[in-house]
Formats: C-alpha cells, structure tokens, sequence
C-alpha cells in the first residue's frame, strides 16, 4: 500500500490509470484507496466545463492545456460522457485530438463512460478527481456534455464553472431553463468567429442582471476561438480570479465544506439503504410488517422498532 500511495503522489499515470479504474468499478477495496488518498487532496484548482453538445468544449481544453503547461502547470482531464460507456465517437474525437498530450508526464486525460447508470458516474468522477487532486495535478478540468440534472451533479464538484456557448439562437433561454446559470462562474462565448456574438453576450448579460444583480462575484462573459487558439488567455486570467475570489473571501473552504457533508450525507444514505435491502430479508422484520397488517401494532411502531435496530435485534 505504501509503495503504491508513494507511485501516485509521484504521478505515475499507469498507477493513476489503474486506480481510477478500480474506482469505477466499484471495487470492494476502494474505499481503503480513497481513504489512503484523502489527506493528500484538497491542493488542486477543479475546473469544471460543461455546455451543449459540439459548443468547443474539448477544443478549448486541448489550447487550455497546452498554455497551462508552458506555465509550467500540470493538467488532469476528465472527459465525462453518459452516451459514451467505452468508446463513443465524441470520446474518441477527444482522444485523437488531445494525443499530443498523451507522453507529456505533466499532462493525464481520461473519459469516464457510464456505468451503473449517473449517479454511479458522478460518483466515479467524484473519486477519480480525487484521485488526481493526491497526484498532484495543479489543475483539474471536469468536462460534461450537456445542460441537465446530471451535469449540475457533476459540475457541483468543482471549484469554478465554466458555461461554454455558442453564437446560435436559443441557446441561452435553453440553459437558463436547466438552472445552470445558478452555478456558471464564466461564460465562455466559443465560436466568436462566427456571428452573432454581440447578440449572445447581451442576451447572457440580461440574464445575470435578473438572477446575480447584487452577488458577490459578477461572472466575467469570455470570448474564444478556440479552434484558432484565441482568447484562452483571458479564460485562464478568469478563472484565477475566481479562484482567488473564493480564497480571500472564505468561499473556498465553504464549498468544500457542502461537497463533503453531501459526500457524507451520499454515504450514509447509501449504507442505509444497504441495511433496509437486508432488514427486508429478515424473517423477525416481515414477521412485524405482518403485525402491522393485522392492525396489532402500527407502521409507525415497526419503523421505531427497526431504528432502533442492534438493541432490537
Ligand atoms: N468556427 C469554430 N469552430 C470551432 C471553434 N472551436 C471549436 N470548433 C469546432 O467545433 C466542433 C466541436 O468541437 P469540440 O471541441 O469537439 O466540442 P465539444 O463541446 O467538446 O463537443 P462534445 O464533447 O461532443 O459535446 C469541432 O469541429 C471544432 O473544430 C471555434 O472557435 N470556432
Ligand atoms: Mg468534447
């Protein structure tokens, strides 16, 4: 174990590789690994992306790597993809596109697919970001498709969130309707290329007056190019505004506070629910059910009863 937590601080990508795929699936040991890691996270920026499908997402994170390294910065990836359980053609685009990067040791990317259905993804992605925090990754970027339910679970585990856009129409009604413009820090106009930009960046505007007038950081409206490389700079200089944002004023350490007590709450839900699987198994347990049937005693008391669990069994 030693040897092996030694490996992953030292970034050994192979090491990393394995353990993330433990994590996904679920092996029966993996809450020993997660944690051996645990004390040695907490020191990455986690970066999470996210916006409809084809908006330059992964474009934007091959430029956004390759500018953070030549800052001397180490990157993670995680490419998330429920429609991609092994290799999906959106996957493997990335993959292709982003080999440049594949022997650099300062650099590791990986898709996480669907297993298990979301909530066992966000979990995976949860875990393999922590994986990648205690490996010493100065950078972590969380990448998702989409603008649902899903996502915002998943985009809930980083620090900064990027809203990634598009200069065409209904866009942004769209997006403000699945709440994203709740947790967006940036939004990045991508394709500024192309037209439409003034219009887009207006409508993003009118929408933050109505929802974050008198918030505490107003949320900067980035253009890009990323296909041409432009304007990463300025995405880059926001999100470290943020992040210092977060930091001089305390919201750093209170997000991670709601992280882990949710992190908390996930666990203990799911260990109850482990225990109700059983109790249903338990002849003493139907034997009350059946009591509660014939009226002697109510469900109320059963469900006491049950609570109490270890003293009544
Ligand atoms: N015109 C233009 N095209 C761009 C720009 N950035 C990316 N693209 C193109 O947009 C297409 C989609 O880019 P991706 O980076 O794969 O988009 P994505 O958001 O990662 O897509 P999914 O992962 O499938 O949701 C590609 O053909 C890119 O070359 C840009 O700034 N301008
Ligand atoms: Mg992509």
């Amino acid at each position: 174990m030693e040897t092996w937590l030694t490996q992953i601080k030292a970034g050994n990508k192979r090491q990393i590789a394995r353990l993330i795929s433990r994590m996904e699936n679920g092996a029966p040991d993996k809450e020993k690994w997660l944690e051996a890691l645990y004390p040695h996270t907490g020191n990455a920026h986690l970066i999470g992306i996210t916006g409809s499908p084809g908006a330059g997402k992964s474009t934007l994170i091959a430029a956004l790597i390759r500018l953070l390294r030549q800052a001397g910065k180490t990157v993670g990836v995680l490419a998330v993809d429920p429609t991609s359980p092994f290799t999906g053609g959106a996957i493997l685009g990335d993959r292709v596109r982003m080999t440049e990067h594949a022997l650099d040791e300062g650099v590791f990317i990986r898709s996480m697919g669907s297993r298990g259905g979301w909530g066992g993804l966000a979990r995976a992605t949860s875990e393999a970001v922590r994986v990648l925090d205690a490996a010493g990754y100065d950078v972590i970027l969380i990448e998702t498709v989409g603008v649902g339910q899903a996502e915002l679970d998943i985009m809930h585990l980083a620090d900064t969130v990027t809203l990634v856009l598009n200069p065409t129409a209904g866009d942004v009604v769209q997006v403000f309707k699945a709440g994203i413009m709740e947790i967006a820090d940036l939004f990045v106009i991508n394709k500024a290329d192309l037209p439409g930009v003034a219009r887009l960046r207006q409508e993003i505007q009118d929408l933050l007056d109505l929802s974050k007038h008198d918030a505490p950081w107003q949320p900067p409206i980035i253009e890009t190019m990323a296909k041409q490389e432009q304007g990463l700079d300025d995405w880059w200089q926001a999100a470290g505004r943020h992040y210092a944002h977060l930091r001089a004023n305390g919201l750093l350490v209170q997000k991670r506070k709601a992280r882990i007590e949710k992190e908390v709450n996930d666990l203990i839900f799911a260990a109850w629910w482990e225990r109700l699987k059983a109790q249903r198994q338990d002849a003493r347990f139907q034997l009350d059910i059946q009591q509660a049937v014939d009226q002697r005693i109510s469900p109320h008391e059963v469900a006491r009863r049950w609570l109490k669990g270890e003293e009544h069994n």
